[in-house]
């Protein structure tokens, strides 16, 4: 049944059962519809989900969650109740070892920020490549932001970075400091949710303050973790930048976490190590000590860069090992 006034918005702030949905330029308070919750949870182990958890069939704590589209209808005038949800094109979740629950932390990011600096701290192309299989488990369109570029680059650190747009992976060079490329940026966030990850000290406050100036994020905090002492929890929050960008403000995705992510998914989050995948001997094919391997072939014709390589069998190891 549809409602007659329903309208339709996005949630940018949920914590204890309350939503702060965006419409039409204003923040609307809204509750959940009561029989809401128990459908989701129905709908969401369904289809729409991501692989992850489609593959462990955990409960979901949330059914609604900041970045999703939403029907809702106004109560008061400033007030609403939620209705109906669209269904998610992406979801970054997170597990919960003690409930064994799983939470979104954000719907429908269309692009992932991952920020790395050139130097201070030095740009760690092992940890980026985990950040790059995270964002390919869960779905989301990786961004390679390199900040401080004011800063000298290293040659061994300009050759990663040509590694990685060889490998087809989109890389922006800024510096939020001086400014370079903030426009750039900026544009190609137009009419997208992002969010933002990266190690700490590499700048992401200061690129979204160079993105939005009066946003006055704090600079040089480390301690980006959960809101703890307050009542809410806050998981995650969008923050609008402009006409139509919205920026994902997630503590808790500092660090995205590879539970649950198989071998086969981190060795085919690496764009230049897929299309080798189906030509080795065996099928089962680790990539490792197997006999005609068409990947370490192509490592070995220098098709493939070799610490990439590395990165993927050593990763695909891990998920091995905690799956
Ligand atoms: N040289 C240089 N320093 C920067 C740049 N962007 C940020 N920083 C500095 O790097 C430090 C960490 O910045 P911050 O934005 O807090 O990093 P975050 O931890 O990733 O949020 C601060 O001292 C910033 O002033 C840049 O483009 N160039
Ligand atoms: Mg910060
Ligand atoms: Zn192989």
């Amino acid at each position: 049944m549809k409602e007659a006034n329903r309208l339709q918005g996005i949630v940018i702030r949920a914590s204890a059962g309350n939503y702060t949905v965006f419409h039409n330029g204003r923040e609307v308070l809204c509750t959940l519809r009561g029989n809401l919750k128990k459908e989701l949870v129905m709908t969401e182990s369904a289809s729409r989900a991501p692989r992850v958890i489609q593959a462990k069939r955990k409960r979901l704590t949330n059914p609604v969650a900041v970045g999703d589209t939403v029907w809702f209808h106004y109560t008061t005038s400033h007030q609403g109740v939620i209705t109906e949800v669209e269904p998610r094109r992406s979801a970054v979740v997170r597990f919960i070892p003690r409930t064994k629950e799983v939470q979104v932390i954000v719907a429908n990011i269309d692009l992932l920020l991952i920020v790395f600096s050139v130097l201070e701290p030095r740009l760690d192309p092992w940890q980026l490549d985990r950040f790059l299989v995270a964002a390919y488990a869960n779905g989301l369109h990786p961004l390679i932001v390199v900040n401080k570029c004011d800063l000298p680059i290293e040659p061994q650190t300009e050759n990663h970075l040509q590694v990685y747009s060889s490998a087809g992976y989109e890389v922006i060079r800024v510096s939020a400091t001086r400014g370079d490329n903030i426009d750039l940026l900026r544009e190609r966030l137009r009419g997208q949710i992002s969010a933002v990850c990266g190690p700490s000290g590499v700048g992401k406050s200061s690129i979204l303050n160079a993105l939005q100036p009066g946003l006055g994020l704090r600079v040089g905090q480390v301690s980006e973790t959960t809101h703890k002492g307050r009542h809410t929890t806050t998981l995650a929050q969008l923050i609008r930048m402009g006409e139509d960008s919205w920026i994902a403000d997630t503590p808790g995705m500092r660090n995205l976490e590879l539970w649950a992510v198989d071998a086969q998914t981190v060795w085919e989050a690496f764009p230049e190590i897929r299309p080798y995948l189906d030509k080795c001997y065996f099928p089962d094919c680790q990539h490792d000590t197997e006999p005609d391997c068409a990947v370490k072939e192509a490592v070995e014709e220098g098709k493939i860069d070799r610490r990439r390589y590395e990165s993927a069998l050593s990763l695909a190891k891990e998920s091995a090992e905690s799956g």
